[in-house]
């Protein structure tokens, strides 16, 4: 099954960056996909993206200075997680990963997931990536896996913030927020909606988010200046719950494809301080998906 005509590969010769990421890094925000031939790709999907297999992760992982990852289950994939938990177990404990589950799977598959290294579930809510789903579904899945100790991620855009925040309300566990809910970066910081979004975030302990994405939320395309104020001031405002990620292979990116050392190069921009970036790369990262401490 060929790649969707739009889409672009990964960047194949990232650029070495020039920012050091401190010992134990986490990539928080990955994916893997394929190969087709062996982990095909789901009916329903919205898209198809090119292979990008574990071992160009790794590979990139190492390249970019960083000695962890947190592989989420994207759409194109569906609700089959074999080719994440094929990752998660092939990294042998340097991985933790995110599922897509079906609200019918059984405490047991739950269960060996957990064995595997997963520790949430991702719910999607743009309709681009996949058909809706009543809130109440959601809602029950995440009772069931909070027992477990894991939390959710939760992928919706800037305009549905008001109408998600009783969802994110009802929530009984921690709720990351992907690619800081997608913000409009012409906007800034100081507009009315970002100014709401931290709000939200102010008033929800419970809900932490990635300052993830530049290559999806930029309007100026690379080196993203106009990304840099949202990201550095979430940091800055929540530094004890913000997470940092390539979101490699970049699926379903028509304008361009990010080169991943610009993107790991831009760090230190929205995190000045070594202890932000500590705290960004390392120790909260290390709470949530390894240390269960949150
Ligand atoms: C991301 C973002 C996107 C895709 C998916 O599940 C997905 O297919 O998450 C997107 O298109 O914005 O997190 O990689």
């Amino acid at each position: 099954m060929p790649a969707d005509g739009d889409f672009q590969s990964y960047c194949l010769s990232p650029t070495k960056p020039r920012y050091r990421p401190p010992p134990g890094a986490v990539d928080a925000h990955c994916h893997v996909f394929g190969p087709a031939a062996k982990f095909p790709f789901a009916p329903e999907r919205k898209y198809t993206p090119y292979d990008a297999p574990k071992e160009q992760l790794f590979v990139l992982r190492d390249f970019l200075g960083f000695s962890r990852n947190v592989i989420v289950q994207a759409s194109c994939h569906g609700t089959d997680n074999a080719a994440t938990i094929d990752a998660l177990l092939a990294a042998n404990g340097s991985a933790r990963g995110i599922a897509v589950v079906k609200p019918t799977i059984d405490d047991a598959e739950l269960r060996d997931m957990n064995e595997a290294g997963v520790r949430g579930v991702r719910f999607n809510f743009l309709p681009r990536l996949v058909d809706a789903v009543d809130p109440r579904v959601h809602l029950a899945l995440a009772r069931r896996v909070a027992a477990l100790g894991w939390h959710v991620v939760v992928y919706f855009e800037a305009p549905s913030l008001a109408k998600m925040v009783p969802f994110l309300e009802a929530l009984p566990t921690i709720a990351v927020l992907d690619h800081m809910s997608l913000p409009d970066a012409q906007k800034g910081v100081e507009h009315a909606d970002f100014q709401a979004y931290m709000k939200v975030l102010a008033d929800h302990p419970n809900l932490w988010v990635k300052v993830t994405g530049p290559e999806r939320i930029s309007r100026l395309g690379p080196p993203y200046d106009d990304f840099v104020p949202l990201a550095k001031t979430l940091v800055e405002r929540f530094t004890d719950r913000v997470l940092w990620g390539t979101d490699w292979p970049h699926p379903n990116m028509t304008t361009h494809m990010p080169d991943d050392g610009v993107l790991v190069d831009m760090i230190p921009r929205i995190a000045p301080g070594a202890s932000q970036q500590q705290a960004l790369l390392v120790g909260n990262p290390m709470r949530l998906y390894w240390e269960n401490r949150f």
